[in-house]
């Protein structure tokens, strides 16, 4: 019984961990997720299959709610569950290989489907251009890294991302790949915006109208970038769709901690601290996923075709 709440005393700190942005991004926060679950079931005791399946339950229910606005976690913690519940076993070492042999799918699919966009991605980054991005996506760096590594020549002016300003993990990451960096305030970005000749940004949830959430800031960007006539572009895997959109749900916008906007306030002030918003697919020109440069129309056939499971519910 100690060693079941040992293992979940380390979900609630992975959880905590994510909530914290000790680990920041969609993808990461999946990957993270995922892999805090294998290691529970690996670690924890085994009395039986049931008993072993409430537990993951409850596992994944904890992890899920630690950042509101991130359907990549919640669906590849999903697949993990309804894959181990779908499978054979009933002792401790069945389950064990099991829960590896589903954390490995998933990892290889994540490497395999992020080589293809990154490389799709890349292949927009022509000689002379200068990009703009905002807020910190690891597949963004990884795109601009990979055209960088290709030889096209390029810039990227960066957002700093009020308040927790993740756009200075960017520019240090780009510069360290040595790629010309010039970091903006992010009020600056209309200034700027006219010696832009492409937006690229990342993802936490594509909705099934096509829509996309991502950091605050992201939809006046995409505003701006629309009145200049500048190409915006959303780069990211198609798992960060959120099936629940399909069935009516909205997806919800995290609202996070006002002392990251001002620590000590004067008193009776207003803060409001959204962590995301929504750029309509309107103002996108197209989705950087797995299948390709797709337009944010085809959001739903793209998700259909490539992982079905991602309309499945858990006891399927
Ligand atoms: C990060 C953010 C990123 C997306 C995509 O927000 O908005 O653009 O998560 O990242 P936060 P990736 O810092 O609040 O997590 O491409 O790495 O999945």
């Amino acid at each position: 019984m100690n060693d079941v709440k040992l293992g979940i005393d380390k979900i609630v700190d992975v959880a905590e961990r994510i909530r914290r942005l000790e680990v920041q991004g969609a993808t990461n926060i999946a990957l993270t997720a995922v892999k805090a679950l294998n290691e529970y079931v690996q670690e924890s005791v085994f009395k039986d299959r049931a008993s072993k399946l409430s537990e993951v339950s409850e596992a994944r229910s904890v992890l899920s709610t630690s950042r509101e606005t991130e359907p990549y976690m919640r669906n590849a913690i999903k697949y993990f569950e309804w894959k181990l519940r779908n499978a054979n076993w009933e002792t401790r070492e069945g389950l064990r290989e099991v829960s590896k042999k589903i954390l490995d799918e998933l990892i290889l699919n994540f490497e395999k489907s992020h080589t293809a966009i990154i490389s799709f991605g890349s292949k927009r980054i022509l000689d002379g251009d200068c990009i703009l991005t905002h807020c910190h996506s690891s597949t963004v760096n990884d795109m601009l890294k990979l055209a960088k590594r290709n030889g096209s020549s390029f810039s990227v002016i960066v957002t700093e991302t009020r308040p927790l300003y993740q756009g200075r993990i960017t520019a240090r990451e780009l510069i360290e790949a040595g790629i010309e960096t010039t970091l903006i305030v992010d009020s600056a970005a209309r200034s700027f915006i006219k010696s832009v000749d492409l937006v690229i940004v990342g993802a936490d949830a594509i909705t099934s109208e096509g829509n996309v959430i991502n950091k605050i800031g992201t939809s006046m960007i995409a505003l701006i970038a629309h009145e200049a006539r500048i190409p915006f572009y959303t780069i990211s895997s198609l798992l960060k769709f959120d099936p629940q959109t399909v069935y009516g749900e909205f997806e919800s916008i995290e609202e996070r901690n006002s002392f990251e906007v001002w620590a000590d306030p004067p008193e009776g002030l207003c803060i409001a601290n959204p962590a995301f918003d929504i750029t309509k697919r309107d103002y996108i020109h197209g989705i950087i996923c797995e299948e390709g440069v797709i337009s944010p129309h085809s959001i739903l056939e793209a998700v259909y075709r490539r992982y079905p499971w991602v309309f499945t519910t858990v006891d399927n």
